[in-house]
């Protein structure tokens, strides 16, 4: 198993060769998908020092973009460890980061989970007005809809959000999840969600006890 504390602060330290020699060796070692994606919430936390390091004034924006980039190429090497849901569509979800918010990191963690998991994923991207996710929910109609945000502000954008599914009549039968750092249990009840998660593989095991 790899080592994940060090995974963790190698992330953290921005320090791309030795994250890079460090999950050269898990992939070598063949590891399961449930093994795949402790790695994955290693460098999920890895993040969590990025950003504190930003909000203590030792990381600039620059570092910021550097870390997204590290973390979407251990994504890329791990993506394929995760596993393959196989068969037929377990059914659709539409995806996108709320809008007034640029992250995708996460969102696209859950993406590759939820079809690893074998969702269908419709993601309509970043930055997404309340109008385009109810469009996306006319033409795809999907049974879940995921919301992503990690600014503070991004709760209000979900709360829009789903009133606009409620407004164009299509909030019932459809399932509403929302993560990212903003998401709380708080967050899930004023946005009026089903469901909230900062863990994408928790958040795949629920969308799949939705559709089952
Ligand atoms: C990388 C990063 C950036 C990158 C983003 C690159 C990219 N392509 O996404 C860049 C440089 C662009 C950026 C910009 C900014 N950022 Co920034 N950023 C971060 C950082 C360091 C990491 C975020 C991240 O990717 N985390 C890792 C992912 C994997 O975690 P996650 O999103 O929570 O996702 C997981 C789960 O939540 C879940 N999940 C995610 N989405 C979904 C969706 C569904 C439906 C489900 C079920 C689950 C799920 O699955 C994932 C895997 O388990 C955070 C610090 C932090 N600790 O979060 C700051 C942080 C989010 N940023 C912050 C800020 C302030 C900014 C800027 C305003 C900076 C500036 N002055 O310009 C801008 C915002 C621009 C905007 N309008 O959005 C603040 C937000 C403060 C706040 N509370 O609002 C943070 C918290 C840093 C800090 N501590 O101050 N940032």
């Amino acid at each position: 198993m790899a080592d994940l504390v060090s995974i963790k602060s190698a992330v953290g330290e921005l320090d791309e060769d030795l994250v890079k020699g460090m999950l050269d060796e898990f992939v070598a070692t063949g590891p399961s998908p449930d093994d795949a994606q402790s790695v994955v919430a290693a460098c999920q936390q890895g993040m969590d020092i990025v950003g504190e390091k930003y909000e203590s004034g030792e990381y600039f924006v620059g570092d910021l973009i550097f870390a997204g980039e590290l973390l979407s190429d251990c994504i890329d090497t791990l993506k394929p460890l995760i596993g393959s849901g196989g068969g037929a569509s377990k059914g659709t979800i539409v995806l996108g980061t709320v809008e007034g918010d640029i992250h995708d990191i996460g969102k696209n963690i859950f993406k590759s989970m939820s079809e690893a998991a074998g969702f269908e994923v419709v993601d309509i991207g970043i930055d997404q007005k309340p109008e385009a996710f109810v469009d996306a929910v006319k033409t795809n109609s999907p049974e879940i809809v995921g919301l992503s945000g990690v600014l503070t502000l991004s709760i209000d954008s979900m709360k829009r959000t789903i009133e606009a599914l409620a407004a164009a009549d299509l909030r019932a039968g459809l399932k509403v999840t929302i993560g990212g750092n903003a998401a709380s249990e708080d967050a899930c009840k004023y946005v009026g969600a089903d469901d909230w998660s900062r863990n994408a593989a928790e958040a795949v095991k629920t969308c799949g006890s939705w559709v089952s």
